[in-house]
Protein backbone atom coordinates (compact mmCIF):
# COMPACT_ATOMS: atom_id res chain seq x y z
CA UNK A 1 0.00 0.00 0.00
CA UNK A 2 3.14 2.45 0.58
CA UNK A 3 4.95 1.73 -2.47
CA UNK A 4 1.46 2.17 -4.67
CA UNK A 5 0.59 5.80 -2.96
CA UNK A 6 4.73 7.16 -3.73
CA UNK A 7 3.67 5.20 -7.27
CA UNK A 8 0.65 7.45 -7.62
CA UNK A 9 2.28 11.12 -5.75
CA UNK A 10 5.23 10.32 -8.43
CA UNK A 11 3.09 9.70 -11.23
CA UNK A 12 1.18 13.09 -9.94
CA UNK A 13 3.82 15.41 -9.78
CA UNK A 14 5.24 14.26 -13.77
CA UNK A 15 4.62 17.37 -16.29
CA UNK A 16 0.72 16.57 -17.96
CA UNK A 17 0.67 14.24 -20.53
CA UNK A 18 1.11 15.55 -24.50
CA UNK A 19 -2.59 14.95 -25.91
CA UNK A 20 -3.76 15.25 -29.24
CA UNK A 21 -6.32 17.60 -30.97
CA UNK A 22 -8.09 17.42 -34.33
CA UNK A 23 -8.35 20.31 -37.04
CA UNK A 24 -10.83 19.17 -39.38
CA UNK A 25 -10.62 20.75 -42.76
CA UNK A 26 -13.91 20.71 -44.79
CA UNK A 27 -15.49 23.33 -47.58
CA UNK A 28 -12.34 24.96 -47.98
CA UNK A 29 -11.88 26.37 -44.46
CA UNK A 30 -9.91 24.87 -41.45
CA UNK A 31 -12.64 24.08 -38.35
CA UNK A 32 -12.08 24.96 -34.96
CA UNK A 33 -8.42 25.35 -33.28
CA UNK A 34 -8.73 23.31 -29.80
CA UNK A 35 -8.94 25.92 -26.64
CA UNK A 36 -6.29 25.25 -24.30
CA UNK A 37 -3.51 23.58 -26.41
CA UNK A 38 -0.28 23.24 -24.58
CA UNK A 39 3.65 22.99 -25.74
CA UNK A 40 3.98 19.37 -26.42
CA UNK A 41 0.52 18.80 -27.74
CA UNK A 42 0.00 17.49 -31.07
CA UNK A 43 -2.74 18.59 -33.85
CA UNK A 44 -3.53 16.07 -36.29
CA UNK A 45 -4.96 17.72 -39.13
CA UNK A 46 -7.59 15.97 -40.84
CA UNK A 47 -8.36 16.64 -44.57
CA UNK A 48 -12.03 15.87 -45.10
CA UNK A 49 -12.57 17.91 -48.25
CA UNK A 50 -12.32 16.47 -51.86
CA UNK A 51 -9.08 19.09 -52.51
CA UNK A 52 -5.67 18.80 -51.99
CA UNK A 53 -4.88 21.52 -48.80
CA UNK A 54 -1.78 22.09 -47.11
CA UNK A 55 -1.65 22.44 -42.87
CA UNK A 56 2.02 25.29 -42.97
CA UNK A 57 3.09 27.15 -40.10
CA UNK A 58 3.87 30.88 -41.13
CA UNK A 59 7.03 30.48 -38.70
CA UNK A 60 7.96 27.45 -40.40
CA UNK A 61 7.21 24.76 -37.53
CA UNK A 62 5.37 22.45 -39.80
CA UNK A 63 4.22 21.88 -43.31
CA UNK A 64 1.94 18.97 -43.88
CA UNK A 65 0.73 17.86 -47.11
CA UNK A 66 -2.84 16.32 -47.17
CA UNK A 67 -4.48 15.11 -49.78
CA UNK A 68 -7.62 14.32 -50.12
CA UNK A 69 -8.95 12.44 -46.93
CA UNK A 70 -5.34 12.55 -45.82
CA UNK A 71 -4.14 13.66 -42.69
CA UNK A 72 -1.07 14.38 -40.71
CA UNK A 73 0.03 15.89 -37.40
CA UNK A 74 2.13 18.03 -35.94
CA UNK A 75 3.82 18.73 -32.32
CA UNK A 76 3.27 22.17 -30.90
CA UNK A 77 6.85 22.87 -30.04
CA UNK A 78 6.87 26.08 -28.61
CA UNK A 79 4.05 28.45 -26.53
CA UNK A 80 2.60 31.90 -28.78
CA UNK A 81 0.12 32.27 -31.15
CA UNK A 82 0.14 30.18 -33.94
CA UNK A 83 -0.75 31.28 -36.66
CA UNK A 84 -1.23 28.42 -40.00
CA UNK A 85 -2.63 28.71 -43.93
CA UNK A 86 -3.03 26.56 -46.77
CA UNK A 87 0.01 26.75 -49.22
CA UNK A 88 -3.05 26.22 -52.08
CA UNK A 89 -5.49 28.39 -51.13
CA UNK A 90 -3.98 31.67 -48.83
CA UNK A 91 -7.56 32.24 -47.71
CA UNK A 92 -7.65 29.17 -45.41
CA UNK A 93 -5.93 30.44 -42.20
CA UNK A 94 -5.95 29.28 -38.73
CA UNK A 95 -4.62 30.14 -35.46
CA UNK A 96 -3.65 28.27 -32.52
CA UNK A 97 -3.48 29.39 -29.08
CA UNK A 98 -0.46 27.93 -27.06
CA UNK A 99 0.52 27.67 -23.42
CA UNK A 100 3.86 27.24 -22.68
CU1 LIG B 1 -6.27 24.48 -49.29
Amino acid sequence: MLVLGALLTVAGCGKPQPRTFTVTIADMAFGPAPADARVGDHIRFVNADMFEHTATARDGAFDLDLAPKASGEAVLSRAGQLAFYCRFHPGMTGVIAVSP
